[in-house]
């Protein structure tokens, strides 16, 4: 089996490609990917070159795409732009990328015959009240928010249309919010997790009562990987671990298991168009490929997380200040 990754230099990518080196020896990867800000392609050293090979390419050029895809026999697409406060303030890579990219995938694996797993998220179904009982499940309607979370919607639609219309051999999977090693500084975790460690106050949006649905990324790797292989096509497929926190909760957790006064935060400016509320009904992926989460025990989750960034302040460091800088000029 020849897999191409797309984004795999990025954080759910790069893990989810050392996830597969381990878990199918047998298999060989190509990461594409263009190394945006997100992008790092040694999150990806230590593999060997005879089962693991890396194209500097963007997915939105269709020649490089065109050949790569000709190359493989399934293409797993992780690619995007993915983060919702960067698409508030310059929405064009998201459409760009998210969408342009995505429809140029399509049409290479249409042309080449080859298998597509599109990694999507649960931000498509918009957001949930605090005391809903529902999740979402694959049957909710899309009511995507942000510039970021619209493309993606845009993205999935596309999949679904070139199922149906030209019987292309894909699956889409919707996923809630990651955490663990290799996750860029602007996202919740890694940002407040770096900003004690840098020796400053994590920062909480508004109230704080926006709940997420955490899952470890290796779950979510190993999610993909079951309906890679026993995954019927042109099914959509949520993966999610139970995982609800509020982000209040979260910021407190952090700051305890740092050694830290639980309430020593700040109270920022919120983001505009804020989801309040994500929750994912992973029940078809458990019962229909008998996917189970590893990771059940969120803190302890958060607390391995916590030390691999105390560890790897190499990796982080030469994000850090642009990305504070940027949130600096927002507000946040
Ligand atoms: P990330 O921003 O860490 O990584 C994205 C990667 O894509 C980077 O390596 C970047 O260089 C690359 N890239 C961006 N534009 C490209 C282009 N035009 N051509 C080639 N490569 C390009 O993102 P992530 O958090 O790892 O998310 C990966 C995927 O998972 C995305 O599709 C995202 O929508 C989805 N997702 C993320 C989460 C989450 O919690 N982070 C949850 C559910 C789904
Ligand atoms: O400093 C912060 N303070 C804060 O309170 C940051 C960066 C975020 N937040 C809040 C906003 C959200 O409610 O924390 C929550 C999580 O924020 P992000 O890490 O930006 O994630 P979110 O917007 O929920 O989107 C994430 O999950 C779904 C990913 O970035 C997306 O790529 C994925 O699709």
């Amino acid at each position: 089996m020849r897999i191409l990754v797309t984004g795999g230099a990025g954080f759910i990518g790069s893990n989810f490609v050392h996830y597969i080196y381990r878990e199918r020896p047998d298999w060989h990867i190509t990461v594409i990917d263009k190394l945006t800000y997100a992008g790092n392609e040694a999150n990806l050293n230590g593999l060997d070159s005879s089962r693991y090979a890396f194209i500097k390419g963007d997915i939105c050029d269709q020649e490089t795409i065109d050949a790569a895809v000709s190359d493989c026999d399934a293409v797993i697409h992780f690619a995007a732009e993915s983060h919702n406060d960067n698409s508030l303030h310059s929405p064009w890579p998201f459409v760009n990328t998210n969408i342009i990219g995505t429809y140029q995938i399509l049409e290479a694996v249409r042309k080449h015959s080859k298998r597509l797993h599109h990694i999507s998220t649960d931000e498509v179904y918009g957001d949930l009240e605090l005391d809903d009982p529902n999740k979402f499940t694959d049957q909710t309607p899309y009511n995507p928010s942000s510039p970021y979370s619209s493309t993606k919607a845009g993205s999935d639609m596309l999949v679904r249309a070139w199922v149906r219309s030209f019987c292309v051999q894909a699956t889409i999977s919707n996923c809630s919010n990651n955490y663990g090693p290799f996750q860029h500084v602007e996202k919740f975790i890694p940002r407040q997790v770096t900003e004690i460690l840098e020796g400053r106050k994590p920062k909480l949006y508004g109230t704080g009562e926006n709940v997420r649905d955490w899952i470890h990324t290796e779950d979510h790797s190993s999610g993909v990987l079951a309906i890679l292989e026993k995954g019927k096509i042109g099914e959509t497929y949520l993966i999610g671990a139970n995982g609800e926190e509020n982000n209040k909760t979260v910021i407190e957790m952090i700051l305890e298991i740092m050694g830290k006064d639980k309430n020593g935060y700040d109270h920022v400016n919120d983001r505009p168009g804020h989801d309040l509320r994500y929750a994912i009904d992973a029940s078809k992926l458990r019962d229909e490929l008998a996917w189970k989460p590893k990771y059940t025990d969120f803190r302890s989750g958060l607390e391995a997380t916590i030390e691999w960034y105390k560890e790897n302040e190499e990796w982080w460091k030469p994000q850090k200040n642009e990305t504070e800088e940027k949130y600096k000029q927002i507000g946040r």
